[in-house]
């Protein structure tokens, strides 16, 4: 019978998350594969701005907190002096995809020797809901009351698509956190990334997609559908480039 164990870098302290947020299982699984590969006294995780921040309240290991966007430039600059870490920034998709669109774009291309986790929940939780550049077309948010209309505002953007077409990048993969499957897959891909920087073979960056209640305006479960109906058909989960598959 599995027996359940709190990561070593899972504090015991309330977590600031809303009930059902994903954001809380994406923390946990990151926490398990750095205890997994004994690297959880040796990470370092760059925080950003957003709820994917609020994993700070029970972080049990080395973090830094830095601007709104900046993650992959302040994680340039750790990796870079200490090689030995293991570095990952964990951003949500405002602070990724509009605000930090060139520090990610500029740091995959690059090639740089850590690895990015992406939260897309599709939305600005944080702040109360407002339009990302991920919100899906039509979707209802506090600045698109009628619906995302790309004739304004642009179609979604597709990061992993994007990223995958630099050269530089050793890894780029997309999981969805809504089913089990899409768990154990994302759990084995966040494993990967981590490993990839280990042996040095440079960016690495895996998205998750995950929900948001409280903004969404929908229960827990139903966030869980709603992705299987809306968010996975769009942004197709999969692994975008794999430095050790195109080697071969
Ligand atoms: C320079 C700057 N601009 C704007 C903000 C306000 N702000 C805080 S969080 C946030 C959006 C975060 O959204 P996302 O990255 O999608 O994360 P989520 O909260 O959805 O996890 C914004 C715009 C800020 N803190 N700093």
């Amino acid at each position: 019978m599995a027996e359940y164990k709190r990561s070593s870098l899972i504090a015991s302290a309330p977590s600031g998350y809303c009930p059902g947020c994903l954001h809380s299982l994406a923390t946990r699984l990151i926490s398990d594969v750095l205890d997994e590969l004994g690297q959880a006294q040796n990470s370092l995780n760059v925080i950003s701005v957003g709820c994917s921040a609020l994993n700070i309240k029970y972080w049990g290991g080395d973090f830094l907190s830095v601007a709104h966007g900046r993650a992959p430039a302040a994680a340039t600059g750790i990796k870079r002096v200490n090689p030995e870490r293991l570095v990952f920034a964990y951003q949500g998709d405002g602070d990724l995809a509009a605000i930090g669109l060139a520090e990610i774009m500029s740091a995959a291309n690059r090639g740089e020797n850590f690895t990015v986790i992406f939260a897309n929940n599709q939305t600005y939780g944080m702040t109360g809901g407002q339009m990302a550049p991920t919100t899906l077309e039509g979707q209802v948010t506090t600045t698109t009351v009628n619906g995302r209309d790309p004739s304004t505002t642009g179609y979604p953007l597709k990061m992993c698509e994007l990223i995958s077409t630099l050269k530089a990048p050793a890894y780029v993969a997309r999981f969805a956190l809504n089913s089990p499957k899409g768990i154990n897959q994302a759990r084995a891909g966040i494993k990967k990334a981590f490993q990839l920087q280990m042996q040095g073979k440079g960016f690495t960056f895996v998205e998750l997609l995950t929900n948001c209640p409280t903004n969404w305006h929908l229960s827990p479960l139903k966030t869980l559908e709603y992705m299987d109906t809306n968010t996975i058909p769009y942004f197709t989960p999969g692994i975008y480039k794999d430095c050790e598959v195109d080697a071969e």
